[in-house]
């Protein structure tokens, strides 16, 4: 899954692709690079980020939507607000991407039912300026199981169906740098839900803080890209289904990689390379 965000103020990309051209010109490249499917937002989830109106949102991706569907690309909407979802839905959006999973605005899960699109549950505790408050755990992984099987609960109850469905632990939202790698390590839990896995670790600050420097200075956002690839790598190996990434050229690259050490065929748009066929 590439990330295209049409935010003046996300944290990694914000302001760059904030421009109808710009945004289906960026979005064109990650499909090249072998995105199976695009994520488009428009209201930035970094800590502390303020929401756009909903006119605003809907100004920025619909018509970065309608522009990749009429290219026949796969879109998911990453929104929290069922009118987004409903109205890039209509315009052709296969996906509906909330990272609140459906506590943000209750009526979004039925108009992805009454859609019969698919759905990204992740888990989320609270809007960005207050998240980092909420970052507190007994047992992260036990919990965030806990809170995400009750928002699959919820899809399943408002009639979204159990094949349409994946669950994120939501990386960087409401959890320090140690929640996410005890998430991380604790992964295999979330197989328990029975669901396809999203993971999205590319940029996070999370890695900022792994690579910094001897002072503590993080690393610079455009500079944790090998970070995020080297966890994409272990995650594609612990079976996590989709990758929500900004390089996706090195992203398939490294599961390129994972599939060969599996010994599979690597499934993807464009895919010719078969283990072995170069030696
Ligand atoms: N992270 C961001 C935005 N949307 N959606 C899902 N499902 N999982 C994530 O981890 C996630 C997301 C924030 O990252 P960005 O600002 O780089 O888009």
């Amino acid at each position: 899954m590439g990330v295209v965000n049409v935010t003046p103020d996300s944290f990694s990309d914000g302001g760059r692709y904030d421009e109808i051209g710009a945004a289906v010109a960026h979005a064109t490249a990650l499909v090249d690079a072998g995105a199976d499917l695009l994520d488009v937002g428009g209201e930035s989830t970094r800590p502390g980020a303020t929401r756009p109106l909903l006119s605003e949102e809907l100004g920025r991706v619909l018509p970065v939507i309608v522009e990749l569907v009429a290219r026949g690309v796969l879109v998911s909407v990453d929104t929290m607000r069922a009118e987004v979802a409903e109205a890039a839905l209509a315009a052709g959006a296969v996906v509906v991407n909330d990272v609140s999973g459906g506590l943000a605005d209750p009526d979004l899960l039925s108009v992805v039912a009454e859609h019969r699109a698919a759905y990204v549950a992740m888990h989320w505790r609270a809007h960005a300026h207050e998240m980092q408050d909420r970052a507190s755990y007994a047992d992260v992984v036990a919990e965030v199981h806990a809170e995400l099987a009750a928002r699959v609960e919820a899809a399943l109850a408002a009639g979204i169906a159990a094949d349409r469905l994946a669950i994120d632990p939501g990386l960087g939202f409401a959890k320090t740098p140690a929640h996410n790698w005890e998430l991380l390590r604790g992964l295999a839990a979330l197989d328990g839900l029975g669901l396809p896995i999203l993971l999205g670790a590319s940029r996070k600050s999370f890695l900022g803080s792994l690579l910094a420097s001897p002072d503590g200075t993080p690393r610079p956002v455009g500079e944790r890209e090998d970070a995020g690839v080297a966890v994409s790598t272990l995650a594609a190996a612990a079976g996590v289904w989709c990758l929500r990434v900004h390089d996706v050229g090195r992203t398939v690259d490294a599961l390129r990689v994972v599939a060969a050490w599996e010994g599979r065929e690597f499934v993807g748009p464009g895919a010719t390379g078969k283990v072995g066929e170069d030696e």
